[in-house]
């Protein structure tokens, strides 16, 4: 059943034996399983097309975060070395019941990313509210060979109306091919005053801490939280995360590179989410009451947002941002 829905998720399944499982509480991805494979020449993404009104134009081209259309999706080799495995690391410890943000998969950061920094977010938590609501099943937007696709809705109510007066939209689409998933948030601004928000998709990528490796971030700003929001200039050709890290590198180019050497390799190409943050809290870790036992050492963040300044979006306008995980 490539849709399986369920009272508290969605599990989507792909022929070829990938899967993801997105909780409605936050629409949060928790899991990916996907296999790896080698001589993906180039990553493409399903979803841009699917998440453009009108559905997938026949001569759609890569688009300039080297996105092509649903048809891409049949290059993918199936000649798979290993078999399927997870991507995303989940705490053992993580709220999966609603009670509290997920410490783990890929929380959804909207209006905010970070505590309130506006007077007009003071009522917010930490990284909005999107990532602590209960979203609605929108609908299946694909279910085919080339991938599968559900839509996840959540709109303002009198709950977030408490903390947060504007009306909105949001919609977000869960596109998994073979090698790869996608997640698209689209915000509409269902009122007549401009919409002011921020949004980061915070993905948690399961792997050995030790020796992850994100590139290309060199000559790119940052603001280092973990120096009080000193700002300074990358300089090393690899970020890794050995030490303490939690980063906001500002208008990194949308498309990088996370490998846990030797053999995995996560291509990450975005649409309008210009920022990345690279967060590994190390024994720091060991604080968060969610955080299993040296958590910390079997993952690192890697989160594309538009966190370095706020999106202001006129009455009646929406905004779109992407991002496009592939397994290399
Ligand atoms: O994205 C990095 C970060 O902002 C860190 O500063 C740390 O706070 C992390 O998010 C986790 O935040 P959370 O609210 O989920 O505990």
């Amino acid at each position: 059943m490539p849709v399986d829905i369920q009272p508290d998720r969605v599990v989507l399944r792909h022929p070829a034996g990938a899967s993801t499982t997105v909780l409605l509480y936050g629409a949060t991805v928790i899991s990916w399983i996907a296999p790896s494979h080698s001589g993906l020449a180039s990553t493409s993404g399903l979803t841009e097309r699917l998440d453009t009104p009108g559905g997938v134009p026949a001569t759609a081209s890569h688009d300039a975060a080297g996105i092509a259309p649903l048809g891409a999706a049949a290059q993918f080799k199936s000649s798979d070395a290993a078999p399927p495995s997870e991507r995303l690391f989940v705490s053992s410890l993580a709220s999966l019941d609603g009670t509290k943000p997920v410490r783990g998969g890929i929380p959804i950061c909207w209006p905010i990313f970070g505590p309130p920094s506006r007077d007009e977010y003071k009522g917010l938590k930490q990284h909005g509210f999107a990532r602590s609501s209960v979203w609605s099943y929108g609908e299946t937007v694909l279910d085919a060979a080339e991938g599968v696709s559900a839509r996840f809705v959540l709109q303002n109510s009198a709950e977030t109306e408490k903390v947060f007066p504007q009306p909105f939209k949001l919609v977000y689409t869960v596109t998994l091919a073979e090698h790869q998933l996608t997640t698209s948030l689209r915000v509409y601004n269902t009122g007549a005053q401009p919409l002011t928000f921020q949004a980061l998709l915070h993905n948690y990528f399961r792997g050995d801490a030790a020796v992850a490796q994100v590139q290309p971030l060199k000559g790119i700003g940052y603001v280092d939280k973990v120096r009080d929001g000193a700002r300074d200039t990358e300089q090393r050709d690899t970020v890794d995360v050995r030490q303490y890290t939690d980063r906001v590198y500002e208008t990194a180019g949308g498309a990088y590179t996370l490998s846990f050497p030797p053999s995995t390799h996560l291509s990450i190409k975005t649409h309008n989410l210009p920022d990345v943050t690279v967060w590994n809290p190390q024994e720091t870790g060991s604080g968060m009451a969610d955080m299993e036992p040296g958590g910390w050492e079997r993952y690192v963040c890697v989160e594309p947002g538009y966190v370095a300044r706020f999106v202001s979006l006129p009455g009646g306008g929406e905004w779109w941002g992407q991002q496009v995980l592939t397994v290399l």
